[in-house]
Formats: C-alpha cells, structure tokens, sequence
C-alpha cells in the first residue's frame, strides 16, 4: 500500500490523448522544471495528454512580467489556450497549481476551459511548523511518525518531494522541519553530521519555492560548542553564533532561518543570565544577518510552575506582559510568533492582545493544525472558520487598519517579515494526516495564509471536490461534515470560553479537572456558585491588555461575547446569557446538541459509502464511530459534572447522570 496523494489526485475529466499540449516558459532553473512536471501529471492525469516544452507558439505561456508580484500571477485561459505570467518564479508554479486545480475543479475539457484570475499572496511568510523528533516521533503528532527524521537520521525519498508538491500546492513557502522543544539530538541538525542530508531535503523543498528553517537550541553553544555559556552578551557566544550562521549558509546556501523557543516550557534563554528576549533574539538576528535570515523568536512565554491557589498569577497575561516593553528594540530581521489566542491552541479562546499591543516589532501567527486541543485527528474539527474569525478581529490600534489579519501581513505598518504559521498535522500514515478529513486543515491553511479573504466554506468544497471527485452528493455531504465540525467540537467540549478540561499530557478529554489543580495556570475555578475566572479590573486585570473599546466590551459582562462570557467572567450558573439562556442550560443545550451533531457526521458518511473509495471510507468510518462515542462521554461527564455541582435540573428533563 502507498500513501495517497490527498488533493493531488488528477483523476480522468476527458480523453483526448493524442493532443499535445505545447508549454513554453521564460523561466528556467528547479522551480521551472517543477512547474512542467506538475504539467505533465495534472494533463497526463485529466485528459491523457503529454506535455511538450516548445519555444514558440504554445498552448501554455508562462511568462516573466516585473509588474507582478514574484509570488503572484495573472492567468488569462480560453479556447484552449493559457497565458500565465508572474514576477517571479514561486508565483509562476503557484499559477500552475491553480490551473490544475481549476481545471479539475471545472471538470470539462481544456478547450471549454476559461478562467481568469490576478493575484497576489496576503502574506510574506506562510509557513509550517512541524514538531518532528530526531528519533521518529511527533510532539503532539496524531498521524503517525515523522517522513522527514528516524533513528537519529535525516531522511530524505520519494515522500519528501510529494509531500512538497502537496505543501507548494497551497502556497506554503517555508517550513520548519524539527520540533521547537529541541533536545540534544536535534541540537546537531546545524552541524557536520547532518548538513549533506539537509541539503538534499533544501534541493527538494527549493525546487518547489518552500525555504528550509530549522529550530535551534539557545543553548546550542555549550551543547554543540563545549562553551560554558550561552549569554547572548556574551563575546564568546555572539562570535560562536557569527561563524555557526557563516558555516550553515555556506552548506545549506538559501536557508531560511531559526525557529526559537526560549525561556518557555523549561527550556535555555536568555533569562538564565538576567537577559532579555530581545538581548536574546538580536544576538542570532546580527549572526544570520548577513546572510538574509530570519530569527523567529515565539512569545509562548508563561510561568508553567504557578501554584493554582494564587489567583493573582494570570497565564493568558504572560506574553503580553513579557513582550510589550521590550517594542521596538528588537531588529529588522526578528519576527515574534505568537499564538493565536493568550491560552494554547483551544477550540475557543480570544485573540492574543499582544496583536494588537506592538507596534514597532515585526509579527507573524501562529495557529495550529494539529488539533492538539480539538480532537488530535480523531475528531473531525475543520478548523478555517475559526481561523478566519480570528484573522477578522479588529485589534482596535488607533490610527491603521488593525484587524489581525492586518496587523500580520504587514498591511498595518508597512513591514515585510511578518505572516502566519501553523504547527503542522502531517506524519507517514498512508493519508499523512490520521484523519483523511483532517487533511483539510493542512490544504485551507495553506488557501487561508494566500488568500486571507478567502471563505471557509468555498476551501471546504474545493477540497472535497478535489480529493474525492465531484459527485455533488459527496461533495455536499463531506463539506456540511467539515462546515459543522468545529462548532459541534466546541458544543459538546468545554463551554464558553473557559476552555481545557482534558488531561494533562495527553491533552484528551474528557477530564474537567483534569488541570485544576497542577501547575499548568489553566483554572475554571467551578464550585457551587458558579465557575469561570474575573479577568476584569475586580480580577486579574487582564482585559487592560486590549486597546479601547475591545477593553470594556469584554470587561462588561453584558457586552462580552457569549462564547467567551467564561473566559472572561466568574458568573452563578443563573447567569443569564445575551442568548436569553441561563449558564447551566446553555451547558446542557450546547452537550445535548454537540453530541448529536456528532452522531449525525457519522451516519451522513454512512449515507455516502458506496460513493467512497472504500479504504478511506473505513478509516473515516472508524474516526467518526469514535467521535461519536467520545462525545457522549464528554456531553454526560460535563453535564453530570455541572448538574452535581449547581443542583439545578435540566429545563428539558433529559438523561443526566447523577
Ligand atoms: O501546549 C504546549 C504543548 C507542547 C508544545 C508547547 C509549545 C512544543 O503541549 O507540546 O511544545 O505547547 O507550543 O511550545
């Protein structure tokens, strides 16, 4: 069995073997190479027809033109003719992608084909983050193990260069190949042992306009270097960083950058030698400077020992408060990462105020797509509505245009290291992603960073249609499945806002206090009076770290959105919502329904099997038989849970175990 090819799959539109298809091309080199390929599978694979470069009159011009963006492109298509041009040779095979995308999409003959399109990508950066170990495995993987790491190799073969393709495909052009918590092992990527494997992988990876990142150890100069130290005020370190960067970019010519995670979680950082992050970041910013890197510097910064009996400590306040004073001092090429939300990737959370709170360091996103929160793959959760709502919130920053979206592609002041990430869900199972739904996340993320305007709903169907043809009644079904999937997760999971409830380590619920007594900072503070946490100016304070009026709108628990009314507010179960419902029923509500949504996703997929190739039938039969089971338990131990704790029924007088 080998993998698949997700939505790469080109199936038969019309045979018209016989007819070449003439493609002349004003670009030369990998990337140029790569775009005829893909030409020749997607028109091989369509309409059985061969590809043939010619110099002349061609069927398919891609053309170079200056005035377009070198990761943009114009395509006129008609009467079987194509004109694609961009500025540069990314924008070029990202016009090719699409074409074939269309093409399938329009599932009719290339010379009924017309399509015309002008754009240009939202983002400088769109990335993935993958967080691979040396050893094979994946932190917070869900799709089995690692394609590009086992047994303290590098490994680089046929699926390094399909799992390219399929990152090209959407417009991805740079990744991060090993786990930001880097242990030892993965301190030696930048070294001697491994530089010649990760060539090979950089050849693959360029060939297909995607840059090479590593992440790297702060403290790599005593692990790798024998130093005693690693101060980045250091001389001595400064000058070990300097002939490192030197040493990397002379083997790996057109690498990208490092990833860093510092100071968080237990890992090395500055602040072991009473430095800042900013000393921190600028000390590898000036070591790669000279070769046009970047230093990617994450804000997931927080006390992970905190005593949950002090309620003054407050986790979603620690990166604005370890990053806002240092704005502005850190250089050019250094771009703060910082998570979507203030918590850690949960089905529900408010945007980090941080977005809107710098305003003269470069930032990017990063959202995660590995569902460590959301079902970890098990669950189908399509996770680009969310993402959408939080690319649209306006951060309220006086004077520029500040919805995140804004504010992380540069648009807002005018910068260009800047973008968004996500932690990827790939691994080497036969569909890369656990759940074959699941590969949606990985193709809309990839749409979404392009196109920040681009809906949702409409990515949903086009993979749909492109994975598993265009029947509609497939395509209809599949979408609604991923349309409702993340709304339903978030029903019969925590509820409003509050988050977490899952075990520690392993991140599966259901577990409702399964946190609330580590160390972790993540509370809902339930008892029998009510549950969530004050984080109005009566409590933590926290929503001072939003600019006016998004402060007092969630400071005011009348204006405060319900859905994060908890993360926000300590509230009675009485409470009652702008919804009209009390906090307690919306509980059983929002369980009672999430749950059957859930067994709904199952026998909507049972209503399509013969419609399904059957091994990917299975494996989705068998994820959402679990789901559905899964979710009965989350809706009967959190409503169980709430119904002991409050004593007050259920309007509707449905089963609740006692
Ligand atoms: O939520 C935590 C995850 C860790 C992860 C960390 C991070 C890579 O549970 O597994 O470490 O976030 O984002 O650094």
């Amino acid at each position: 069995m080998t993998y698949t090819n997700c939505w790469l799959t080109y199936p038969l539109l019309v045979d018209e073997t016989g007819k070449t298809i003439a493609v002349s091309s004003e670009f030369t080199g990998p990337v140029a190479d790569s775009a005829l390929e893909e030409l020749k599978a997607g028109f091989g694979g369509m309409y059985r027809r061969s590809v043939a470069s010619v110099a002349g009159e061609a069927d398919i011009a891609l053309k170079k033109n200056e005035k377009i963006h070198p990761e943009g492109y114009r395509v006129t298509a008609g009467n079987g003719k194509v004109v694609l041009e961009s500025g540069g040779e990314r924008g070029m095979l990202y016009g090719v992608f699409s074409l074939l995308r269309q093409l399938q999409l329009s599932g009719g003959s290339f010379n009924d084909f017309s399509w015309q399109q002008d754009t240009a990508p939202a983002n400088p950066l769109r990335m993935l983050n993958h967080w691979d170990n040396m050893d094979g495995s994946i932190e917070r993987g869900y799709s089995g193990s690692s394609f590009f790491f086992e047994n303290e190799e590098v490994v680089v073969n046929q699926r390094t260069k399909d799992y390219a393709r399929l990152t090209s495909s959407v417009g991805i052009n740079a990744v991060v190949i090993n786990n930001v918590n880097v242990v030892k092992a993965a301190s030696w990527l930048i070294s001697d042992r491994y530089y010649g494997k990760l060539r090979q992988m950089q050849e693959i990876f360029a060939a297909y306009g995607i840059d090479l990142y590593l992440s790297i150890n702060f403290a790599a100069p005593m692990e790798l270097g024998g130093l005693t130290l690693s101060d980045p005020c250091d001389p001595g370190v400064q000058q070990w960083w300097k002939e490192k960067a030197k040493e990397i970019w002379q083997k790996l010519p057109g690498f990208g950058g490092f990833l860093v995670k510092a100071d968080s979680e237990g890992r090395p950082g500055p602040f072991t030698y009473g430095r800042t992050h900013a000393d921190g970041a600028n000390m590898l910013a000036d070591a790669v400077a000279p070769f046009g890197g970047k230093i990617i510097w994450r804000c997931f910064v927080y006390n992970c020992r905190q005593d949950w009996r002090d309620a003054k400590i407050d986790r979603p306040k620690a990166a604005y408060d370890n990053f806002m004073p240092l704005d502005g001092q850190f250089r050019d090429n250094v771009i703060l990462q910082i998570k979507n939300g203030p918590m850690d990737f949960q089905v529900r959370e408010p945007v980090a105020p941080l977005f809107g709170g710098l305003k003269h360091t470069n930032m990017m996103i990063e959202f995660q797509i590995a569902q460590e929160y959301t079902g970890q793959q098990r669950h189908v959760c399509y996770l680009m509505p969310w993402f959408r709502q939080v690319l649209e919130q306006d951060m309220c920053v006086p004077g520029v245009p500040s919805r995140v979206a804004d504010l992380v592609s540069g648009r807002s002041y005018g910068n260009q290291n800047c973008g968004m990430a996500a932690v990827a869900n790939t691994g080497n199972d036969l569909n890369w992603t656990g759940h074959d739904l699941a590969a949606a996340n990985w193709y809309g993320f990839g749409r979404l960073a392009y196109d920040m305007t681009a809906d949702p709903l409409d990515i949903a169907r086009e993979w749909v249609q492109l994975t598993f043809g265009s029947n509609a009644q497939v395509v209809d079904t599949l979408t609604a499945i991923l349309m409702d999937s993340w709304p339903a997760y978030e029903k019969y999971t925590s509820p409003l806002g509050i988050g977490w409830m899952v075990s520690p380590n392993n991140h599966y619920g259901p577990s409702v206090d399964g946190y609330e007594y580590d160390r972790w900072g993540t509370y809902h503070r339930a008892s029998h009076r009510g549950l969530g946490v004050e984080r109005g100016r009566t409590g933590t304070d926290y929503c001072r770290q939003y600019n006016e009026p998004l402060c007092s709108l969630y400071e005011n628990v009348d204006t405060c959105p319900d859905e994060l009314v908890l993360f926000f507010h300590r509230l009675p179960y009485t409470h009652r919502l702008k919804s009209g419902k009390t906090v307690i029923q919306h509980i059983y509500d929002t369980h009672f329904e999430g749950a059957e949504m859930a067994e709904g996703f199952l026998s909507k997929l049972e209503a399509i099997k013969n419609l399904l190739p059957e091994d990917a039938y299975d494996r989705m039969h068998q994820r959402l038989q679990h789901q559905m089971e899964h979710s009965k338990d989350w809706r009967d131990i959190i409503n169980t849970y709430f119904h002991r704790i409050s004593d007050i029924d259920d309007e509707q007088g449905r089963k609740i175990y006692d």
